[in-house]
């Protein structure tokens, strides 16, 4: 059967220190297939967009500008159970919580800066994936 596809970013601090290859290479190793990928920078409407299930939290606002810090590099991935492993890989959203060989164990900084992005749910997968790429970047 081929594989369920979920959506990632790597986010501006781990691009910045330069973690893209090693990241790509733990993803492509863990069995994701990429179907589409790209750098690319969000504005701060797009940010308010793509985390608007976050806008009354208290870390709305710190959330918006670390996304549109810098450089992020967006992917959809394929696998089999892509969304659930896909979050196994990352580990939890606070490094410090996060299981020793995860990505975010390995590459995250804070709750805040951490590294990377995993959709959660099919539904989510679908709608973040189409709001970074139209069909023609999906292979
Ligand atoms: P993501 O959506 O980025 O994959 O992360 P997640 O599901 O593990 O966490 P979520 O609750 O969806 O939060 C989205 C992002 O907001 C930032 N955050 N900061 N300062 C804080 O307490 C806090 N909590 C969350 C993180 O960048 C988190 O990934
Ligand atoms: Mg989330």
């Amino acid at each position: 059967m081929s594989g369920q596809r979920t959506f990632t970013m790597i986010k501006p601090d781990a691009v910045q220190k330069g973690y893209t290859g090693a990241i790509l290479n733990q993803i492509t190793e863990a069995g994701f297939r990429i179907v589409a990928m790209k750098q690319t920078q969000m504005t701060t409407e797009d940010a308010q967009t793509f985390y608007a299930i976050h806008k009354e939290r208290p870390f709305f606002g710190e959330l918006v500008d670390y996304m549109t810090g810098g450089p992020i590099v967006a992917a959809i991935l394929e696998k089999d159970n892509a969304v659930e492993d896909f979050r196994a890989l990352i580990g939890a959203t606070n490094p410090e919580d996060a299981a020793e060989g995860t990505i975010r164990k390995k590459y995250a900084e804070s709750i805040s800066a951490n590294a990377i992005h995993g959709s959660d749910s099919d539904d989510n997968a679908q709608i973040e994936s189409s709001f970074h790429f139209s069909g023609r970047e999906m292979f």
